[in-house]
């Protein structure tokens, strides 16, 4: 190579190296022509390695020459460089923009299942009583769901008509949460008072007021001196408590096994008053059984039924949800509409 050819290859490359890196449509592309044209095999760096064989009269002009050549493409490709980037910023900005004008998602907030918000307030009021929660299984045998609560063995409850029971011999599906009476008082002696929330079964044909599956509040106090009046009075305060201070009471007699004197508690109509209208008929909606806990049954558990005396009751959760919120129909709470469960909203 002499001078000639030499001052030949800088401008012919210059030029070249100008357009490749002019062309380089992203930093990818201009990374490959920095390497083509500035890299050990471009054929400017052929000029530059043949410089010691060039007559000493020409090395100071092609020296410099080379050097202007490479600093020129340097410069092209920073000034490449920095355009690309603000291409690449521009267009993830492009994407990242958010669009104000769009319309919002509208957030659908869920609601507690009208049951739970019934479950929970019954629960509250025991428990600012002083009652403790306790739980029993659904798996139930047949000496706490029958035996025990003074179920005799002829009793039509134990049939295969109305319990359902599981493939295991003496298990059933517990048909009241009374069964959890029993664990309770084989757990501890008195002062006893709980209360026992919890799913029962029982082989019913489904309608407007009764479910197969359903829920119970069982409650109990056991201490000596409790009569009849705490029963009523408790009664009484939850009520108050659930339906308001004109609700009243009516407590007529009725047969549990394991309960003497037992009996049907109803409250006065929400709608009515208690004068009898289309929601209730006679004035009255029953909600609940209860009692005075019977002397075998505190005998069965080992508790003595001479020192000690209690009261115990049953009520369907799913009974004072329908008087709670006026709802006319059992089976709207197992069905799932979301456009009836959605009026719970804010529900207390
Ligand atoms: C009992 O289950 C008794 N264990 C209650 C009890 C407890 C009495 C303690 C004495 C002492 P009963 O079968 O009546 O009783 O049910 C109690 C409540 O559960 C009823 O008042 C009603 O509110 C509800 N209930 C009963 N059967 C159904 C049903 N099929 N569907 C929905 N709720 C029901």
């Amino acid at each position: 190579m002499d001078a000639g050819d030499a001052r030949r290859i800088l401008d012919e490359e210059t030029e070249r190296g100008r357009a490749r890196i002019a062309a380089a449509s992203s930093l990818e592309e201009l990374e490959d022509a920095k390497v083509a044209v500035l890299g050990r095999k471009a054929p400017i760096a052929s000029v530059q390695s043949s410089l010691g064989a060039l007559p000493v009269s020409d090395k100071p002009e092609i020296g410099k020459l080379a050097n202007q050549a490479f600093t020129a493409l340097r410069e092209a490709l920073d000034a490449r460089r920095r355009e690309l980037e603000t291409v690449a910023e521009g267009a993830l900005a492009q994407a990242d923009a958010v669009d104000v004008t769009l319309p919002g998602r509208r957030p659908r907030p869920g609601s507690r299942h009208p049951l739970t918000l019934v479950e929970d307030r019954i629960v509250d009021v025991f428990t600012r009583m002083g009652y403790r929660v306790v739980e029993g299984p659904e798996i139930e045998d047949d000496w706490h769901n029958f035996e025990a609560l003074n179920i005799p063995a002829d009793h039509p409850a134990r049939t295969m008509k109305d319990s359902l029971y599981v493939d295991v011999p003496g298990m059933l599906l517990r048909t009241e949460t009374s069964a959890v009476q029993i664990r309770t008082m084989q757990a501890q002696q008195p002062p006893i008072a709980v209360v026992a929330p919890g799913r029962v079964y029982r082989r019913e044909a489904v309608d407007a007021t009764h479910l197969s599956v359903f829920h119970q509040v069982e409650g109990l106090a056991v201490d000596e001196g409790i009569s009849f009046a705490d029963l009523r009075g408790t009664l009484e305060a939850f009520a108050r408590e659930l339906f308001g201070e004109r609700v009243r009471v009516r407590l007529s007699p009725d047969y549990f096994p394991f309960v003497e004197p037992g009996c049907q508690v109803a409250v006065s109509c929400f709608v009515c008053d208690g004068a009898g209208c289309r929601v209730c008929g006679n004035g009255w909606l029953e909600l609940l059984g209860a009692g005075m806990v019977h002397p075998k049954v505190l005998e069965n558990c080992g508790i003595d039924p001479e020192r000690y005396t209690g009261f115990a009751f049953g009520l369907g959760i799913e009974r004072v949800a329908m008087v709670r919120y006026g709802i006319g129909d059992m089976r709207l709470f197992v069905e799932g509409d979301v456009r009836f469960l959605e009026q719970f909203q804010g529900a207390a």
